[in-house]
């Protein structure tokens, strides 16, 4: 498979630099992922396209908490799965029967795509849309031609009418060996969506970190010419060119995507270390938190991540921002008078690319207090205690390297993150 440019034909110096898209969507960081459909009625991870879609039969949907509780975690986006790989639309499309438009849900009037859009907009949220191109009820699919037509179709009703699309999550599972028409898919979102975000497949804006886990690992390179494709085979996509991609960690609060009678969130450390693993890495995060079946969120996942966003204020809520002075490859950070801090958090420019490859922290007296390899759109480093210091130096390697910001933390009193924790996501393919 390959990736294509967004753009149209890109020089090779404006493939290695974010678009001011891209550029913002770093900037977010955080997202929060609603993987609900007739799944959550079954019990199933992934369904092959023959439940009936009078199973789906949420009593009490409530789109506006989900989005509120996006917010209030301090997320930019959301994204929700319009259709998953069983093929049921969350949007009374045209394309299909398989559709909220067949369930008993409002009387076959609902549209779960129009209430998460519109909570949206209520709460300053952007939104997301997964897209499943494989689909396992289209009847089409064995006819790559005709599904390509259905797709498209399904594409421009989403593209059309929901407003503003933030990011199209298009994802590899089941997909190895299959092409979709990339360019077309491409076409469609220049005209309608020219400033969403593409995650991973076709004309790519994004990548795939390579694991469920939420886990990215330092060095975080936002220029390759591959990405992982899926969870369950070692597809990659590539392009014939190096490009600017910058990844996105998915991972589930619970051991599931869909919402699952007697699974557990996981624990605020646990949550904490992901986190620091992919946010503070200089990654995108975008954390599921699956609706169960009254269509709210499960009162334990709502507690957890209530917590969640605590901890994370009660560590990150009042940065002292340092003022920066000096040269490009060792930069004085002037803390304003003396401060007690035990994370450093660093930003470096990134509109003509990503430059730093290693660096280091250091105090006036040249103590070591971190080190790393890139920085990126933030790096945080969670010191082993609390430090007192007026000032930092940074030592930045790299051709063109430039910190853009310096901040410190003090997290006196927030709970800490497990690093220790060897939680895999399951790899092996769901039954169906
Ligand atoms: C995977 C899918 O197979 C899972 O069901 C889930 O949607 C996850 C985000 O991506 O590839």
């Amino acid at each position: 498979m390959t990736l294509r440019s967004h753009d149209v034909a890109p020089s090779a110096a404006e493939l290695l630099t974010p678009t001011p898209a891209q550029l913002r969507w770093q900037r977010g960081g955080l997202g929060v992922f609603f993987h609900v459909g007739v799944n959550t009625f079954a019990g199933k991870e992934w369904s092959d396209g023959t439940l009936p879609p009078e199973i789906f039969d949420p009593t009490d949907l409530d789109a506006d908490e989900w989005v509120s509780m996006a917010r209030d975690l301090g997320a930019t986006y959301v994204v929700l799965t319009a259709k998953h790989h069983d093929g049921f639309c969350l949007w009374p499309t045209a394309t299909t029967e398989y559709s909220v438009a067949s369930s008993p849900w409002k009387g076959g009037k609902g549209d779960v795509v129009a209430e998460v859009a519109d909570a949206c907009s209520r709460h300053g949220i952007q939104l997301g849309l997964y897209l499943s191109p494989w689909d396992r009820n289209a009847r089409q699919y064995e006819d790559p031609a005709a599904y390509d037509e259905f797709y498209l179709a399904q594409l421009r009703e989403l593209c059309t009418n929901y407003g503003e699309l933030y990011e199209l999550w298009f994802d590899g599972a089941g997909s190895a060996g299959r092409e979709y028409a990339w360019d077309r898919i491409g076409a469609v979102l220049e005209e309608l969506q020219p400033q969403a975000m593409v995650f991973t497949m076709g004309p790519a804006t994004l990548r795939w970190i390579g694991n469920e886990d939420g886990l990215a690992a330092d060095p975080v390179q936002y220029v390759t010419d591959q990405a992982d494709l899926n969870n369950y085979d070692d597809d990659v996509v590539t392009s014939a060119q190096a490009r600017y991609l910058p990844p996105e960690c998915d991972v589930s609060l619970r051991k599931g995507w869909f919402w699952q009678e007697g699974e557990e969130p996981k624990s605020l450390p646990h949550l904490l270390a992901i986190h620091d693993r992919s946010i503070g890495l200089g990654a995108g995060l975008l954390l599921n938190v699956p609706p169960d079946r009254r269509g709210r969120i499960d009162p334990a996942d709502a507690a957890r991540i209530q917590e969640l966003g605590e901890a994370l204020r009660a560590r990150f809520g009042s940065p002292r921002a340092g003022r920066l002075e000096g040269g490009d490859d060792a930069v004085h950070v002037d803390l304003d008078g003396e401060a007690v801090f035990d994370h450093i958090e660093l930003a470096e420019r990134l509109e003509d690319g990503q430059h730093v490859r290693s660096h280091r922290v250091l105090l006036e007296d040249g103590a070591e207090l971190a080190a790393g390899g890139t920085i990126g759109v933030r790096r945080i480093h969670r010191l082993p205690e609390p430090v007192r210091a007026a000032a930092l130096r940074v030592e930045l390697v790299g051709d063109g390297a430039v910190l853009e910001a310096a901040c410190v933390h003090d997290s006196t009193g927030a709970p800490v993150p497990d690093l220790t924790g060897a939680y895999r996501a399951p790899t092996e393919v769901p039954e169906t």
